[in-house]
């Protein structure tokens, strides 16, 4: 393995020593941390082609994102013949980033200073991003963040039970159905957003609660402030990470939330439009994790990388406890954010 893993550094002209080992704890593709001879350090990510069917419609939209902003993004390698992907003579791909050093990465906010430090990274990138046209940019994962077309996959994986779970996932399921109203949120959708902002995508310094940059950019494509705000306050927000199972200990902190928002509104420049679905982002995006991994659980746990047969089950659960929090607290989540981004700050 590392002499293939060493090939294909080689393609991107870096000459890699003896020390490459498995890097990360990401659901989808598998990344390798390794050292070059002359000592520099390398990210390199073997992209999962059963979630990114059309891995050259990630090189395309990475092309002009890099083309926008290069400077608030880990410093990407290109091939010797020119490109951001490398396809091995199996057929894989793969890309290679410096690898950002003295930098740390985390599964929830500790604090709310790093809730707000985290906020305000991804409203940054969202702002740094608005100039960029939605139709230059490719759907890598189709309908990724659409949960009626979420809902009729699971609805199907359910009634299909290929693999004879559905038993075990009774109260999960019944979860799927009693909040299924919450398919019917709207969200403005034209601009480009990063599509998988949980809090372990940003990288921090490693002394200090300040954001470095933004990471795991496959996703980026055309979306919704909302949703990438959403996605941020479920992971850092959260009292838990995503594999928690005691379901007493799962919740939202608000004051947190309203942290995340305090960073997040101002960098982000946002929208009266956009302001105004923020809340529902937060319910909305982790609903929709919640029925994906459950539809996942169902159909064998083809997409999310799991560690134990009913890992998926497990996470499904989590989100649905999340879920069940915020709807208790739909009205305090709301005035946390309103608390937070004040109407003088809106354009
Ligand atoms: C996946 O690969 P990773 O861990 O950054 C997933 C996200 C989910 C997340 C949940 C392409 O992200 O959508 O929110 O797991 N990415 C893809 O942890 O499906
Ligand atoms: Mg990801």
């Amino acid at each position: 393995m590392r002499g293939a893993l060493a090939r294909v550094a080689g393609a991107f002209d870096v000459a890699a020593s003896e020390r490459i080992h498995r890097y990360g704890s990401g659901n989808i593709n598998d990344s390798y941390r390794l050292i070059a001879r002359d000592g520099g350090e390398y990210l390199l990510q073997r992209i999962n082609r059963a979630v990114f069917v059309h891995p050259e419609h990630i090189a395309h939209n990475l092309e002009r994102l890099y083309a926008a902003q290069p400077d608030r993004l880990p410093k990407i390698l290109w091939t010797t013949d020119g490109q951001l992907l490398h396809r091995d003579a199996d057929g894989e791909f793969w890309r290679l980033y410096r690898f950002v050093s003295a930098s740390r990465h985390m599964d929830t906010a500790a604090t709310p200073e790093i809730a707000r430090a985290a906020g305000r990274a991804f409203g940054a990138f969202l702002n740094e991003t608005r100039g960029l046209a939605t139709g230059a940019f490719k759907e890598t994962v189709p309908r990724f963040h659409d949960l009626p077309a979420r809902l009729r996959r699971f609805d199907r994986a359910l009634s299909a039970d290929t693999h004879g779970r559905a038993h075990r996932a009774q109260e999960a399921c019944a979860d799927a159905e009693r909040f299924a109203d919450l398919a019917a949120l709207k969200f403005p959708r034209d601009r480009i957003a990063h599509n998988d902002c949980k809090i372990s995508n940003v990288l921090f310094d490693a002394d200090a609660p300040r954001p470095l940059c933004v990471i795991d950019l496959d996703t980026v494509m055309p979306g919704a402030a909302g949703l990438d705000f959403g996605d941020l306050v479920r992971s850092a927000a959260a009292r838990t990470d995503e594999d928690e199972t005691d379901a007493s200990q799962i919740g939202i902190d608000l004051a947190r939330t309203q942290a995340i928002a305090s960073g997040f509104c101002p960098a982000a420049a946002l929208t009266s439009a956009e302001r105004e679905t923020l809340a529902d982002g937060v319910l909305y995006v982790t609903f929709m994790l919640a029925v994906r991994f459950l539809t996942d659980y169902l159909e064998g746990d083809g997409y999310f990388r799991t560690a134990y047969p009913d890992h998926n089950l497990d996470r499904a659960r989590n989100q649905f406890a999340l879920l069940r929090d915020l709807d208790n607290k739909r009205l305090e989540l709301a005035a946390a954010i309103k608390a937070a981004a004040p109407n003088r700050l809106r354009r």
